[in-house]
C-alpha cells in the first residue's frame, strides 16, 4: 500500500498556508467563506471556521461565531448569510434587497431570511475548550449560551413540521448541500421562477457545469420568494418543500450533546439537553433510519415518504453520542457508494449512482467539512484506526490539491472557489 502520511515537514507547511488562508479571508467582524464566489458571512461555514481559527486565535474564533449570532432573528432564528454592508448588493445573488429582513434582528443587519445546518453549539463547545481562560475573560459562554438555546428552540418548535420532534428544512439551501440528488425529487413539484427574473452571480466565478443548473435556481428562488412573501412564517402546510434531513438533525442532536456541556459549564442544569438529545435521536432512528439498508434517508414531509437517495447526509449521523447503529453506518462506509478506504473527502453522493457526478457540487464531489464530520464521528465512537487513516489521506489530499471547495473524491482534481475557508480552517484541526 501506498503509504500516503504526510510528513512532519508538510504539515507544517499545510498549517502556514492555512493560516494564510483564514488571514486573507478574516473581514472585521467575521470570515468569508471565499473571496470572490461568497463575500459575505455564512452560517455553518462559521461555525467550521471557527473549529479551525480557535487554532490561531481563540479570539477570533469567538467573535466569528458572536457576530454571527449578533444578527440572530427575534424569533431565534439563525440566517443563513449575514451580509456585509461595505459589499455592493449585488455582488451576490440573492441579496439583501431580495431577502428584505428590515428589523427582523435588534441590530437591523440584513440577512437572508432561512437557515442553515446547526453546527453551532458544537463549535462554540470546541471554540471555548481551546482557551477557557480567554472565553471567561470575554464572558463568552455566558453570552453564547441563551442565544443558541433559543436557537435550538426555534427549531425544535416552529421546525417540527413532521410533528414527531426533529427539524424540517424548507429549502434545499437549509441542508447545505444545495443540489443534493436527494431534494430532486421533492424539488420536481415546485413550479420554478421565471428564468428573466433574476440575475444569477455565481457563474461570474465558477463554470456552469459545477453549479446548480438554472432550472434548479429558478425553483429556489421560488421556493424563497414565497417564504418571504409569506412573513417568513412556518406552519406545516404552507411549505411545499419540507424535509427532515439526517445531517441537518445529527447536528442538532450533538449541538444539544455541546449545550448541556456548555450549561454544566455556566453552572446551569444539563439535564434538559440531555433528554431533548435522547428524544431526537429516538426520533431519528425510528424516522429516518433504514435497517435494510444501514443508512439514513431524509424524509419527507409533504408525502410521508423517505427519499431513499445515497447521500453523504445519511452517513451524517456518525455525529451523535451513543447512536446505536454506528457500526451499520461504518460498514455502509466501507462499502462500494462511499469507499471510505480509498475515496477522499467522502463523496458527497453514491459513487455506483448512474447521475453521481464527480465535478459537480453536491451530486458527487467530495467536500472537507463533511468528511471532518465523519471524521469526528468515527472518533466518537471507538473507530480510531479508520479514523487516523482518514485524516491522514485528508491532509494528504489538501496538501496535492489545495484548499478547494469541493474535489473529485477519486481523481483529486480540485474544484470550485480555492482558498476555501472551511477547507482551510479544518485542516488546521486535523493537524493537531
Ligand atoms: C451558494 C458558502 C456556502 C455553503 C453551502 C454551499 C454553498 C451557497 O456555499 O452555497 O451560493 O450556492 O452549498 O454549504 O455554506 O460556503
Amino acid at each position: 500500500a501506498v503509504d500516503t502520511r504526510p510528513a512532519a515537514s508538510d504539515h507544517r507547511n499545510l498549517d502556514r498556508a492555512a493560516r494564510r488562508v483564514l488571514v486573507t479571508n478574516w473581514r472585521a467582524r467575521a470570515t468569508v467563506p471565499a473571496t470572490k464566489l461568497y463575500p459575505h458571512q455564512w452560517s455553518w461555514d462559521s461555525a467550521f471556521i471557527a473549529i479551525g481559527l480557535r487554532h490561531l486565535s481563540p479570539t477570533r474564533a469567538q467573535r466569528e461565531l458572536e457576530s454571527l449570532f449578533g444578527a440572530q432573528w427575534h424569533d431565534g432564528r439563525v440566517p443563513h448569510i449575514v451580509f456585509d454592508p461595505d459589499v455592493p448588493g449585488d455582488a451576490y445573488f440573492p441579496g439583501p434587497g431580495f431577502w428584505r429582513s428590515g428589523s427582523a434582528n435588534a441590530a437591523a443587519v440584513p440577512t437572508s431570511g432561512i437557515v442553515q445546518p446547526p453546527a453551532h453549539a458544537l463549535a462554540t463547545w470546541a471554540t471555548y475548550r481551546a482557551d477557557p481562560a480567554v472565553a471567561h475573560v470575554r464572558g463568552f459562554l455566558p453570552r453564547m449560551y441563551p442565544r443558541l438555546a433559543h436557537w435550538h428552540h426555534y427549531l425544535l418548535t416552529r421546525r417540527d413540521l413532521g410533528g414527531a420532534g426533529l427539524a424540517s428544512i424548507v429549502h434545499p439551501w437549509e441542508s447545505g448541500m444545495d443540489n443534493s440528488p436527494a431534494w430532486d425529487a421533492p424539488l420536481s413539484r415546485i413550479e420554478p421562477a421565471p428564468p428573466g427574473s433574476f440575475t444569477r452571480r455565481d457563474l461570474a466565478h465558477a463554470p456552469a457545469a459545477e453549479r446548480p443548473t438554472d432550472l434548479d435556481y429558478g425553483r429556489y428562488i421560488r421556493l424563497a420568494s414565497d417564504y418571504r412573501d409569506a412573513g417568513y412564517a412556518d406552519s406545516p402546510s404552507m411549505h411545499a418543500f419540507a424535509i427532515e434531513d439526517p445531517l441537518y438533525n445529527a447536528l442538532l442532536i450533538a449541538g444539544e450533546h455541546a449545550l448541556a456541556d456548555i450549561a454544566a459549564a455556566i453552572g446551569r442544569d444539563p439535564a434538559p439537553h440531555l433528554a431533548t438529545a435522547a428524544r431526537l435521536t429516538a426520533a431519528l432512528v425510528s424516522r429516518l433510519y433504514d435497517p435494510a439498508a444501514n443508512m439514513f434517508f431524509p424524509r419527507n414531509v409533504n408525502t410521508g415518504e423517505l427519499v431513499r437517495s445515497w447521500s453523504i447526509t445519511g452517513l451524517m449521523p456518525m455525529i451523535v453520542p451513543g447512536l446505536p447503529v454506528a457500526r451499520e453506518l461504518v460498514d455502509t462506509a466501507l462499502g462500494n457508494r462511499f469507499r471510505l478506504r480509498e475515496a477522499c473527502p467522502l463523496p458527497s453522493y453514491d459513487l455506483t449512482a448512474p447521475d453521481h457526478v464527480p465535478g459537480q457540487y453536491w451530486r458527487g464531489p467530495g467536500w472537507v467539512n463533511t468528511s471532518w464530520l465523519f471524521w469526528h464521528g468515527l472518533r466518537l465512537h471507538g473507530e480510531t484506526a479508520l479514523a487516523d487513516d482518514l485524516r491522514d489521506r485528508l491532509l494528504h489530499r489538501v496538501l496535492e490539491t489545495g484548499f478547494r471547495e469541493y474535489v473529485d473524491p477519486l481523481t483529486g482534481t480540485g474544484h470550485g472557489s480555492d482558498g476555501f475557508s472551511w477547507t482551510a480552517a479544518l485542516t488546521l484541526d486535523l493537524i493537531r
